[in-house]
């Protein structure tokens, strides 16, 4: 609950902070943001990780200051860790013997801290770092802002997502007001990516297949791909999304061959289509409209396990499903 970090902040002075390995924005943008913050009260403070911060993060305030380390090395009053679906999820060795503060707005987390907080109507952890600055009266300073604001900026896909509210617009607002410059970050964030990063597109794009439907479409990214391009991990990321933007596609899928017959994969979809319930079938999480989940096995069987679960799903949202079943009754 809000109110019990609220207090461990007021009562405790040595904190560090982690998220999950392979940082992207909204984990990196909530670290630092509550990094500054507990800066603010003077508190020592250290944000540390599995994983360096990606290119596209490194100019964000406070992550020149990120230690990377494979294992929590110290020990501390508290360790917030932010949006990270169980312990394990940071990579950090003997996390799980420190004080642990479980910071998250997906409802699919496990509840493994010693306190929880977590807010599911919240568009991105963000949110709850800039609501808890609120309520330890910290006030919101520029590099709060820049922090908070990147992590809205990208969970909420731009402002795209159905996870934007009313609120998460109040808060950008704020941040703006503060000195946030909403071109300058989205050219940090979308406006500086390797040219490994098109090379690598241009070969997963060529996989794109659709299935009769033409609502379900998926692309297949090898190993061999990536080593060919010469391109990162975070070189990948948000390849998933580019089906969607064909008006009939609903539900889309991005397998990334992580090691041989190990697939990454992750899920989107449009409106009330739930690919959340199909990551959990595999271990899984996320939101109805983005989750993600690893799956193993020979390729030909995970497509074929998995494309008729995505159909599903976009039945089911629209209704076709029950008229089905109810007319089989
Ligand atoms: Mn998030």
């Amino acid at each position: 609950m809000l109110s019990q970090v609220v207090e461990l902040i007021e009562n405790k002075d040595r904190f560090a902070i982690t998220s999950h390995i392979r940082p992207d924005g909204d984990s990196l943008g909530s670290s630092l943001g509550l990094f500054w913050l507990l800066r603010a009260l003077d508190k020592d403070v250290e944000v540390i990780m599995r994983d360096s911060a990606p290119h596209s993060y490194q100019k964000l305030p406070g992550a020149d200051a990120i230690r990377v380390t494979p294992v929590v090395d110290r020990t501390y009053d508290g360790v917030f860790v932010i949006e990270c679906s169980d312990i394990d999820r940071p990579g950090l060795i003997d996390l799980e013997k420190q004080f642990v503060v479980n910071i998250d707005h997906h409802s699919t987390t496990e509840l493994f801290g010693t306190v929880n907080w977590i807010d599911s109507t919240a568009s991105a952890v963000g949110e709850m770092i800039y609501n808890l600055c609120k309520a330890t009266g910290v006030r919101v300073t520029k590099e709060i802002a820049e922090c908070v604001y990147t992590a809205l900026l990208t969970d909420t896909g731009s402002f795209h997502y159905s996870n934007t509210t009313e609120r998460t617009f109040k808060i950008a607002s704020e941040l703006v007001r503060t000195g946030v410059k909403p071109a300058k970050s989205a050219e940090a964030i979308f406006g500086s990516y390797h040219w490994s990063k098109i090379e690598l597109l241009s070969q997963v794009l060529a996989t794109v297949r659709r299935d009769e439907t033409g609502h379900v479409a998926w692309m297949r990214q090898t190993m061999e791909m990536q080593e060919r391009t010469c391109a990162s991990d975070e070189d990948a990321d948000g390849f998933v999304n580019y089906p969607l933007a064909v008006g009939e596609v609903e539900a889309t899928a991005l397998f990334k061959e992580c090691s041989p017959g190990v697939y990454r994969t992750s899920l989107r979809s449009k409106g009330d289509v739930n690919v959340a319930k199909i990551a959990e079938l595999f271990g899984g999480g996320g939101h109805r409209n983005a989750a993600g989940c690893t799956l193993r096995g020979d390729w030909d069987e995970i497509e074929q396990k998995v494309v008729p679960l995505l159909r599903d799903a976009v039945e089911r949202a629209n209704g076709l499903k029950d008229v089905t079943e109810d007319a089989l009754k």
